[in-house]
């Protein structure tokens, strides 16, 4: 079986690849890079997959890719995904999450159409949630509140316009927060591990960060992967599933774990460089649907993620180069 996977060079691609060849050996792994991407993510895995030079915005290289080979399934991570780089810069994260995914729809509708397509969506589409709401099941009403989640709510759609228009295999996932080793340092949690390691070197003196008062349904990445091959074996075509723990964790709450593992305070100062100009409060999701379906199960608990991301950070940042290589904010 030969698959495809988008953004196989960022944080959950890269994990992903991992499951895939930990579980299924003999599937021949295809990824999309762009040119000059940063591959330290997959360097352990090179000589096992195949990589192809893509820009998803630009129609032309993806269709090139479909040209000259099919695949069995497709998981499209791809993507800008960080969301205050959205305020940032709103059109490119559009162009890539909205656009990227309708030419990657287009290549397949052309020549790959019995293709399996995992569209990875995020629990930001459902963005502002009232109280009586939660936990969020996939049938809330979508109130996003970045250009980000704007982004992923397009992707999601075009997704189920592709699956009512054309008959393809469409699989949409919304998946809440996922962290893990390889996580950039632009994102909480592993900015929290990072400043935990920096301040048991002697490097800083209290945690800096944003809002701490935002609760986010965390899931350690290895499990979202499992999801989405779980997804793209059993999900029904044209259905939306999410993926989360159902457990929330605000900020405040995810420093005090990291310092007690550290062994050190819990002193934050508060940044405003690191607000954002609207942020989702809380986010607590219902996987009920995913789970009936796939049986799937968490295997790692929340402290076990801060214990391998602080682990890493120390042997980043104590190897004879001191360099943070996991600075990538362009794929899932
Ligand atoms: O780690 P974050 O940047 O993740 P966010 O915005 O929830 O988005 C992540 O999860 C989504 C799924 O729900 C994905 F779709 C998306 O691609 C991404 O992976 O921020 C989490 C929370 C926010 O409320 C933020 O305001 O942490 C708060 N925060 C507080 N201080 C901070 C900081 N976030 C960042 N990045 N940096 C801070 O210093």
């Amino acid at each position: 079986m030969k698959i495809l996977i988008t953004g196989i060079s960022g944080f959950v691609g890269s994990h992903l690849t991992d499951f895939v060849l930990e579980h299924f050996p003999h599937i021949e792994i295809h990824g999309l890079i762009r040119r000059r991407s940063d591959i330290k993510n997959i360097q352990h895995r090179l000589s096992s997959i195949v990589l192809h030079e893509c820009d998803l915005t630009d129609s032309h290289s993806v269709d090139a890719v479909f040209r000259s080979q099919s695949f069995e399934k497709c998981f499209h991570l791809a993507g800008q995904s960080h969301v205050p780089t959205s305020w940032i810069r709103p059109i490119e994260t559009m162009n890539v999450n909205a656009n990227g995914t309708m030419n990657l729809l287009e290549s397949i509708r052309h020549h790959n159409k019995n293709c399996h397509v995992l569209i990875c969506g995020s629990s930001e589409e459902y963005g502002l949630v009232y109280e009586h709401e939660v936990p969020i099941t996939e049938d809330n009403p979508l109130r996003p509140l970045s250009p980000y989640a704007v982004s992923k709510v397009a992707a999601d759609f075009i997704g189920h316009v592709y699956f009512k228009s054309y008959g393809l295999h469409v699989v949409r996932s919304r998946a809440f927060n996922h962290e893990g080793v390889r996580r950039p340092e632009d994102f909480v949690l592993a900015k929290i591990t990072k400043q935990a390691v920096e301040i048991q070197l002697g490097r800083r003196t209290c945690f800096e960060l944003g809002n701490t008062d935002a609760t986010r349904d965390i899931t350690d990445v290895r499990d979202i992967v499992h999801a989405y091959w779980l997804l793209l074996e059993k999900g029904e075509p044209g259905e939306a599933y999410n993926i989360s723990s159902g457990k929330t964790y605000s900020i405040q709450e995810l420093v005090e774990m990291t310092a007690k593992q550290a062994g050190i305070p819990s002193q934050i100062e508060q940044n405003p460089k690191f607000l954002r100009p609207a942020d989702v409060p809380r986010l607590l999701g219902d996987c009920t649907k995913m789970k009936q379906l796939t049986g799937w199960k968490r295997r790692y608990e929340i402290p076990d993620t801060i214990h391998d991301m602080i682990e890493n950070w120390r042997s980043v940042l104590t190897s004879s180069l001191d360099r943070s290589p996991f600075v990538e904010t362009q794929a899932e």
